[in-house]
């Protein structure tokens, strides 16, 4: 094994340059060779497996020192014990480096220079009882003891990562070892079908997780980065146009993905519904007895784990009611806590620095407190940026205590309110058209999913028939709606099967100034911003295992959580709600008619369907919110 360890390495050292680290800040990779030395070792844990682990441990052997570890499925490069990552630790601010940690960076199971086989999310067990029932927990149990018997530690380890070493981190915080004290998982995947990256409301994020699986995990290797056997290009900067092109995402996924050349695709293609394949990898019922202090972090306009954060958080409190458990969710996009002043998403500008105000006043202090005998507590609880207001809150639990129950109602003429419908058999329709579906954003764009959608202007969306739009009066005062939001529709439609989005917009007035110095060219005034938006689809509506047609023409009731937010509509403003049936292609195009799997519907079930929205006093289609006072 040795040899061919150093095989592997050889090759990759030779690739390093397509490998080296991107560049940061010179004086602190400076600061990292000189006062740091790097070991490379095969960590054996209980199977027999070994981790490869990279380590950067303090040149100065007078202390003992603090452990940061992340583990991941995304490479722990540069390898070789004579290239060194530019800089070290979460968020890579260099305050870690020069207090003095240990680093440790560990292949996930199955990758890179691991050894065993990779799963994908790995199912959590919650019995250890033959050495073979392995999990990350075991995998980080095993690790820890190795690392206090070889490293100059002094006996506390903390764990972070972001996205899928989010879950990891989750998923080792479960280790519960003693010497595992303080854990930060930021944008966690968590339960990946009912809301993080796969799926949302049962539909399928299509370019996010395409776009993925053409490049992880198209068979085992050791270099990271871009797998050169699976070389991939859309051949058009047209997402929109690539994806219809595609057609059934089954049939037409295989002439990129060629079956067995990426097994982890394949795995969603077999699995529509929320099936066992998914709760096995569902981690919140496992989040009890969680030892560890636990700062999760989240961002309000992260487009591929919204939820996870919250679902970490509320988990964590229900089942670690002993746990100090902390959330922190402010304006980012997937992983912008890390990097950059946190002042600026797609259309959206605002004066606080949210980024450093993180790195320094939070998550440093966070570890350095239950590792290094910090000063500053970071206390328990829920710690928010009011959207709007600009501004951060913090509260003991969530949703925001004295936050009350209210209902935005659609009504007759296109308006919104606070109060519920008079009229009888009131509704509005639309036709919805697969071959035309309404687009995500209004461009052309190559991600499919480009990070800005969460936020972006929806006055295109406004003009289309295929969108039904409700608008409040001009506020009077500002309105600040706050925690998880409740859609309950009543609908019909003429086919057997539908999908519903819903949107939540701030309309801001036509007169509105453009944001103070910003030189993008955008138009403020009139700004339909998206505060937040979710599809569902309606053939879960009784149940996410069982999926159930609808009835042509017979009215349905469509009610589903939309993930929190925290938002002040200021006065002046309007507040507007969308509904619309397609959103592409953000999630895959549903037939309109019911089949058993839509990844594998045959081109002629995709058929336009009239849909209609009721909002009468009996069938009162609404958003249930939360409104502070
Ligand atoms: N959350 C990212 C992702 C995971 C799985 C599928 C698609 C995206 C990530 O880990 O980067």
């Amino acid at each position: 094994m040795r040899r061919l360890l150093a095989a592997s390495l050889a090759a990759v050292l030779a690739a390093a340059p397509a490998y080296a680290q991107p560049q940061g800040d010179p004086a602190l990779a400076g600061r990292i060779r000189q006062n740091y030395r790097k070991i490379e070792v095969k960590i054996p844990v209980r199977d027999g497996v070994k981790l490869f682990t990279s380590i950067y441990v303090p040149k100065d052997t007078t202390r003992r020192y603090p452990v940061l570890m992340s583990r991941t499925p995304y490479s722990v490069a540069p390898y070789g014990d004579t290239l060194f990552k530019g800089a070290l630790g979460p968020s890579s601010n260099p305050k870690y480096v020069d207090d003095g940690y240990i680093f440790v960076y560990q292949d996930g199971r199955g990758r890179h220079f691991s050894e065993g086989v990779f799963r994908e999310m790995t199912p959590i067990l919650e019995k250890h009882d033959k050495p073979t029932d392995v999990d990350e927990g075991t995998d980080t149990y095993d690790t820890i003891e190795w690392l206090l018997k070889n490293l100059p530690t002094n006996g506390k380890m903390g764990i972070y990562g972001t996205s899928y070493p989010g879950f990891y981190t989750s998923a080792s915080c479960l280790a519960r070892h003693p010497a595992l004290v303080a854990c930060s998982p930021q944008a966690p995947m968590t339960d990946i079908w009912m809301g993080d990256d796969t799926f949302h409301g049962g539909a399928f994020l299509l370019p996010h997780n395409f776009g993925f699986y053409t490049g992880f995990g198209r068979g085992p290797r050791t270099e990271p980065g871009f797998d050169p056997r699976y070389p991939f290009a859309m051949g058009t900067p047209d997402a929109y146009q690539f994806y219809m092109d595609m057609g059934p995402v089954g049939p037409g996924s295989r002439k990129y993905i060629t079956p067995g050349t990426g097994s982890y695709w394949e795995e969603i293609l077999a699995h529509p519904t929320y099936d066992e394949y998914w709760t096995a990898r569902n981690v919140r019922p496992h989040l009890h007895d969680v030892k560890a202090a636990v700062l999760t972090v989240g961002g309000f306009y992260d487009t591929e784990d919204l939820h996870g954060p919250w679902w970490v958080y509320e988990s964590i409190a229900k089942l670690s009611p002993a746990t100090k458990n902390t959330l922190i969710v402010g304006p980012w996009s997937h992983g912008g806590w890390s990097r950059g002043d946190g002042t600026v998403l797609g259309n959206l500008r605002w004066t606080y620095k949210t980024g450093p105000f993180f790195r320094d006043s939070v998550e440093y202090p966070f570890f350095a407190q239950h590792l290094a005998g910090g000063a500053t507590k970071i206390e328990p609880g829920v710690m928010v940026f009011r959207t709007g207001a600009d501004k951060w809150d913090r509260y003991p639990t969530w949703p925001a205590p004295g936050a009350k129950k209210a209902a935005l109602y659609l009504q007759p003429d296109g308006k919104l309110g606070f109060t519920a419908p008079t009229q009888n058999g009131a509704f509005d329709q639309y036709v919805s058209d697969p071959a035309h579906p309404v687009p995500l954003v209004d461009r052309v764009e190559s991600q499919g999913m480009p990070r800005d959608y969460i936020t972006a202007d929806q006055r295109f969306a406004s003009r289309r028939p295929d969108v039904l739009t409700y608008q409040t009066d001009v506020l009077t005062e500002d309105v600040t709606l706050s925690g998880p939001l409740h859609p309950v529709l009543h609908v019909s439609t003429t086919g057997t099967d539908a999908d519903f989005i819903v949107k939540l917009i701030d309309v801001y007035p036509g007169d509105a100034p453009n944001w103070q110095g910003d030189q993008s060219g955008f138009l403020v005034g009139g700004y339909q911003q998206l505060v937040r938006g979710e599809p569902f689809r309606a053939r879960y509506r009784r149940s996410f295992t069982n999926p159930q047609a609808m009835v042509p023409n017979q009215a349905d009731s469509v009610a589903f959580d939309m993930v929190s937010i925290h938002h002040t509509f200021r006065k002046g403003h309007r507040i507007m709600v969308q509904v619309q049936s397609t959103w592409f292609p953000h999630i895959e195009r549903n037939p309109q008619t019911y089949v058993p799997n839509i990844f594998f519907a045959k081109p002629s079930d995709y058929k336009t369907a009239t849909m209609r929205v009721y909002h009468s006093a009996a069938k009162p289609t609404r958003i249930e919110v939360l409104q502070l006072p």
